[in-house]
């Protein structure tokens, strides 16, 4: 492991220091040469998706792709090591709450169904049966359906994922909290009201044609590192890039394509931002109101001169609502308030405003610095402004480009995971299997932890993910966890939330995306939908890890048998012996998925066409709508001068709370993750030096206590007012009141916290 040290990082992102880092990922998981053999199949026509990130592939049909962070995801899967029974025998779960998350992972691979033992505080091995007994007794004791949440994370596939919600709703409930809660509902809550779907409007090959790319608050080179072979060849043909964020991420700057013999060995790269803009935390909507009002001045003078226009008035005034409001609001906006709350100048939002008038095709791209906010959605809609102004949505080249986190966290609700179904969908459900659904609107995250808080919930039940390090506030919401009656845990590693767990838990271990999944009908493949709604099959090749593991859709379906019993309706084995069947039913449920068995036997898959693409608005007012923002803060105003903007994000090294190590190669952190990243303004401010210790505390509005202590300052170049550490060890310090009201959304972007000094002595840290 790394020691610990800061030093910047000159190299390009890419490159050379990519190979020898997923080089040694595939050394420390013990896997240098099954590794490579695995790498070979990811992403291939006959072989598994990559269970890294969301991006999609070129029509999944190329050679191979390099990706680093795709194979580190690769690796941490296929991974020689195991976590078994005797490894359990020989730790106490006191014990192994003291690891820290890395070495909890490293143990590797869960072999068997473990069930805790209060009495030995150990979790020990129990059959299957049991496991899914127990489970049943549990939820048949309930006397109330809601009194259970059913989580999903975004790795399940489209055929687990639909039966899940089944055997979810067959039982009662539409309590579906889900990590796109946490993540991009900020975009499936605010587009819709904008242009009537909840998804990007663009396709991988629009990359190609557009003249100008913009990115807000998303970080490709780490979180989807293929999307730099669309970036950099974007920036070769000349395409302005155009970035928004408080960190000069160096992929953003800079990247050496592995695929480009020339770039790799003459060590030249391809600068990819043509301007990055380091936007203030939660300036987005201010600079975004500024490149708008930039736009609507330029255009009344143009037309009053008669130039050509710079609005596209034709897509205005025949596909939108609502022009007249925005225009007479980005009139009003003051620049000196633009100006603040941006971090940024009237020249540097003219210069944007400048690229994105000059463009024919520009495409918008943004992540979680956008709808990880107080006001998520509405950040969103701002997006969806700028984009209708110049008729941007719906024409080749063009689009709004929301890129989803997990690899299926877009297919999970396309197939039904939602806490707020339709009557229409319900309405299918029940035509095709003949039972009623739930209607009730269930829990998503937020709620669902406020629910255990209140003691509301006794079940909680996970479909992979790691909850109790992902969510906010967790003085509270573990303590809620651990007062349940029972916690499940469908896993594929040992991850903290098993140790914060209710009074009975149980482990369950599952196959990954990589391991061969045979049933009763021969060996199966399952299928999931990337960030631009491309709809492929994935099928595992390598052996599994353990002879006891099932797949997410065997356990779904014993689960669901145990539970419901004859009550059930549905006809779970024959799910399980042949996937084709719950593709059929996915059919029958929702039409997109026509022709599904057949579709995706065709390398690539297939497209799930989205309305706004084709120009057809399923809003309520039947157009596009610009949709007003008020003022320029998307996080509430702060009454004192001591406080300071902290954001949560993830290191080069790390899988959402999957460590792959404790460095952050690309902005020069080697072997630590408990610092906190300060200008050298805010430091002076403070008299800190880089080095010193300090606690972080949140300015709490409801009178609690939450601090993390002992953190070490890195100066680095960052807006004034705000600083950064590393997400999850950040989530004591999140409320979960700071939430955006329409998505609930938590704002792990923008929390309000003080820098005080530590009092323990550095000798003792
Ligand atoms: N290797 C790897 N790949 C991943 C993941 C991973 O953890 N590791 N996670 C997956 C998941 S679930 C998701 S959702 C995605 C996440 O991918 P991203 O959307 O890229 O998420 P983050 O890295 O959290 O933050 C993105 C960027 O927002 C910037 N930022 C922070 N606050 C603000 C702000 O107020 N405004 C602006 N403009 N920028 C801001 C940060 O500096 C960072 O560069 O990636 C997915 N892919
Ligand atoms: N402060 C802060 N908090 C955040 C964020 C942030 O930016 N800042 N980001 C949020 C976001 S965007 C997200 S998406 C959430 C992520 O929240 P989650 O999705 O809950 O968390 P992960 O870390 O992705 O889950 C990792 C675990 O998934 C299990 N796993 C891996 N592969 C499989 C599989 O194939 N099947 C099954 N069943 N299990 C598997 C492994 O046991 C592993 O330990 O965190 C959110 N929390
Ligand atoms: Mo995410």
């Amino acid at each position: 492991m790394a020691r610990k040290s800061v030093h910047p990082y000159n190299e390009p992102a890419g490159g050379w220091g990519a190979l020898k880092a997923l080089g040694r990922a595939l050394l420390v998981q013990e896997v240098p040469v099954k590794g490579a053999v695995t790498l070979s199949r990811m992403n291939q026509p006959h072989g598994f998706d990559c269970p890294g990130c969301a991006w999609p592939d070129p029509k999944h049909t190329s050679s191979f792709e390099f990706c680093e962070n795709g194979g580190k995801a690769i690796a941490w899967e296929a991974t020689a090591k195991r976590c078994t029974p005797e490894f359990f025998a020989e730790h106490t779960v006191s014990e192994l709450s003291g690891w820290n998350d890395y070495d909890l992972e490293m143990v590797g691979r869960l072999t068997h169904p473990m069930a805790y033992d209060a009495t030995s505080d150990r979790y020990l091995p129990v059959s299957w049966q049991e496991a899914f007994q127990k489970i049943g007794e549990h939820l048949r004791a309930l006397h109330d359906p809601n009194m259970a949440d059913f989580y999903t994370s975004g790795r399940t596939s489209n055929e687990a994922a639909f039966l899940y919600q089944l055997f979810v709703r067959e039982f009662g409930t539409n309590n579906f909290p889900d990590c796109s809660n946490m993540c991009h509902e900020a975009t499936s809550v605010g587009l819709p009201q904008s242009i009537g779907v909840g998804k990007g409007t663009v396709l991988l090959e629009d990359f190609d044609k557009a003249d100008c790319i913009f990115i807000f608050g998303q970080n490709p080179g780490t979180n989807s590192p293929r999307m730099m072979t669309s970036l950099r060849n974007a920036a070769r043909r000349g395409a302005s890039i155009i970035s928004f964020n408080p960190f000069r991420e160096r992929a953003l700057e800079r990247f050496q394509a592995p695929q480009a013999p020339i770039e790799m060995i003459t060590l030249s790269s391809t600068t990819i931002s043509s301007k990055l803009f380091q936007v203030r935390i939660g300036g987005d909507v201010a600079a975004l109101k500024g490149i708008m009002k930039v736009l609507v001045e330029a255009d009344e003078i143009a037309r009053a001169t008669e130039q050509p226009e710079i609005l596209d008035w034709d897509f205005i005034r025949g596909h939108t609502v609502g022009i007249e409001t925005l225009t007479a609001d980005l009139k009003r906006v003051q620049w000196s308030d633009i100006e603040r709350q941006s971090g940024l100048t009237r020249e540097d939002l003219e210069y944007a405003a400048n690229a994105y008038m000059k463009a024919e095709r520009a495409i918008l791209v943004y992540g979680m610095g956008i709808t990880q906010h107080w006001r998520g959605a509405h950040n969103v809609q701002q997006i969806a402004n700028l984009a209708l102004l110049r008729g941007n949505v719906g024409r080749e080249g063009a689009g709004v480009c929301p890129v989803r986190g997990h690899s299926n966290v877009q297919g999970d609700r396309t197939v039904g995971i939602t806490e707020v179904p339709t009557a229409d969908f319900l309405g299918r459900l029940e035509r095709r299997f003949g039972f009623t659904p739930p209607t009730a609107p269930g829990h998503n995250v937020v709620t669902a932890l406020e629910a255990m808080i209140r003691g509301e919930v006794k079940v909680f039940f996970a479909m992979g993910g790691n909850f109790a390090a992902a969510i906010p506030d967790w003085q509270a919401t573990r303590a809620a966890l651990q007062n349940l009656d029972l916690t499940v845990y469908v896993s594929t590693k040992l991850n903290r939330s098993h140790l914060v767990h209710g009074r009975a838990a149980l482990i369950l271990p599952c196959l990954g995306r990589t391991e061969i999944d045979i049933q009763a009908g021969g060996p199966q493949s399952v299928t999931v939908e990337d960030s631009m709604s491309m709809v492929h099959a994935s099928g595992g090749r390598n052996k599994p890890a353990s002879e006891h593991l099932k797949s997410e859709i065997a356990i779904i379906a014993g689960v669901a048998k145990a539970t419901l019993g004859d009550r059930s309706v549905v006809n779970w084995d024959d799910f399980v012996a042949d996937y084709d069947l719950i593709r059929d039913a996915i059919e029958a449920v929702f039409p997109i998925f026509q022709g599904y068995n057949a579709r995706i036997r065709v390398p690539g898959g297939f497209h799930l066409t989205s309305t706004a693409r084709e120009r057809i608005w399923t809003t309520p007012s039947g157009k596009a709508n610009f949709i007003v923002f008020e003022g320029c803060g998307e996080d509430p105003p702060q009454s004192d001068d001591d406080y300071i903007w902290l954001t949560t994000i993830r290191s080069h090294d790390q899988y959402n709370t999957t460590l792959y190590s404790l460095s952050d190669r690309y902005r020069g952190v080697f072997g630590q993750r408990d610092v906190v990243f300060l200008s050298e303004y805010e430091m002076k401010k403070r008299g800190l030096q880089e080095g010193d210790r300090v606690d972080l505390i949140t300015q709490s509005t409801d009178g609690a206590e939450r601090v993390i202590r002992n953190f070490r300052v890195v100066r680095y170049s960052f807006p004034t007012g705000c600083c950064a550490a590393y997400y999850p060890e950040t989530n004591p310090l999140v409320p979960l009141y700071a939430r955006d009201p329409m998505s609930f959304t938590p704002s792990y972007k923008g929390i309000p916290i003080r820098l005080v000094r530590s009092s323990v002595a550095e000798a003792a840290i």
